[in-house]
């Protein structure tokens, strides 16, 4: 049956929420999708909020239990952009009743979620229906041509996969204990949140998947004020009663690749002044690529085939209209920003959709991070024992 809309129902309407939806309604304009797009409904527990957040985004319908957008018969899509220890539900409800699922990372709290995550999305491919995990930055410009670098032998065999992730939002013991810091709705801490964006970055931009880690894992502010109000973003205020943090601040480990590469990964949240630097650098026998997402319309290549008398890497500005996505956007040099990201994810999902083919990445690409995750939780909790990856 040809495909003539999707109209979709986002789930959540804090962070996630918002820049997804702002994704939705962008990708249409900016890029050609095929069929009309968009967001119908918004499924928030505060009714009040997300009343407000629909009315701000022009979203016509609120509902406050999910289920009643996946029993919607005219809702096509469900966004799922809520913390963690929802996912499972939401996820596995939808695809069971025929509605294409996008949905936030990490996939899952645990493996075991994220297997049966797996198996419902299984199903549903059988019947048509797509599923993807939402690894955002994947669709960077500057790391989508990063792995075309890679695929198109520039890099020759990757030996050195660097990766970390450094943010300071709780760097402040006094800053309050938001979801993120709580296991039960989060799983697990910086690990999951951005090291999660990391181990997916390092198999998107080189090809190689994961065969062992040895991890550490740190907690560096136990207790903290709990949240004044319900409502706690990254921006949340904290009252006077303290709480127990119960995930991890930072986590550290090395890995080795099925290619024969040696990775190393940094998550966390207390590296002051650095606010969202996601980096990786990556080293093969023919070159080297470097990328900060603080500097996101950047890459650094050095092109061991073609070495400048000056030696150096190169500086790419990756903007051009023949790099990956940016000629729907503006002129050359005229940068994009984090919110063009999720557009791009978006525009991909609806082409595949389309198409009749499963988007990337998949949730079993999905599982196949919260495996790693897991497996460095185990290791630091194991005096860092070496533990291979299935
Ligand atoms: C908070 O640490 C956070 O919003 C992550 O949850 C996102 O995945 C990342 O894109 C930015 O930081």
């Amino acid at each position: 049956m040809t495909i003539q809309k999707l109209d979709v129902a986002v789930a959540g309407y804090a962070f996630m929420g918002r820049v997804h939806s702002a994704g939705w309604a962008q990708a249409a304009k900016f890029f050609d999708l095929g069929v009309p797009v968009n967001v119908t409904t918004v499924v928030g527990r505060n009714r009040a909020a997300a009343q407000e957040f629909a009315d701000r985004f022009g979203i016509p319908n609120v509902v406050t239990d999910w289920r009643e957008a996946v029993a919607d018969p005219s809702i096509d899509v469900v966004d799922v952009c809520t913390p963690g220890d929802s996912h499972v539900d939401i996820a596995i409800g939808a695809l069971e009743a025929g509605k294409h699922v996008i949905c936030e990372k990490p996939l899952a709290n645990t493996v075991e979620g994220a297997e049966r995550m797996v198996a419902a999305a299984e199903a549903a491919k059988a019947r048509g229906v797509r599923s993807m995990v939402g690894f955002s930055y994947r669709r960077t410009p500057a790391l989508a041509y990063a792995r075309k670098l890679v695929q198109d032998g520039r890099i020759g065999d990757v030996r050195h996969i660097r990766a970390v992730y450094l943010q300071d939002w709780i760097a402040d013991p006094e800053f309050p204990l938001v979801w993120r810091l709580d296991k039960e709705a989060a799983g697990s801490g910086a690990l999951g949140d951005i090291g999660a964006h990391i181990i997916d970055l390092a198999a998107f931009v080189t090809g190689h998947r994961l065969t062992g880690v040895s991890g550490l894992t740190e907690t560096f502010v136990k207790s903290r004020p709990k949240l004044a109000s319900q409502t706690g973003g990254l921006s949340a205020q904290g009252g006077t009663e303290r709480g127990e943090v119960t995930v991890d601040d930072a986590a550290v480990f090395i890995a080795r690749t099925d290619q024969g590469a040696l990775a190393t990964f940094e998550a966390t949240r207390f590296a002051l002044g650095r606010r969202n630097a996601m980096r990786i650098e990556v080293n093969g026998s023919k070159g080297s690529l470097a990328f900060d997402f603080e500097r996101m319309n950047e890459l650094e290549f050095y092109d061991g085939a073609n070495p400048d008398v000056e030696a150096g890497f190169r500086r790419v500005l990756v903007t051009e209209p023949d790099h990956p996505y940016t000629g729907a956007w503006w002129p050359a040099g005229h940068g994009l920003g984090y919110e063009h990201t999720f557009t791009h994810e978006i525009r991909d999902f609806v082409v595949d959709v389309l198409a009749g083919r499963d988007p990337e990445p998949s949730f079993a690409d999905g599982l196949a991070v919260q495996k790693v995750l897991a497996a460095v939780e185990d290791s630091a909790v194991n005096s860092s024992r070496w533990t291979p990856l299935g």
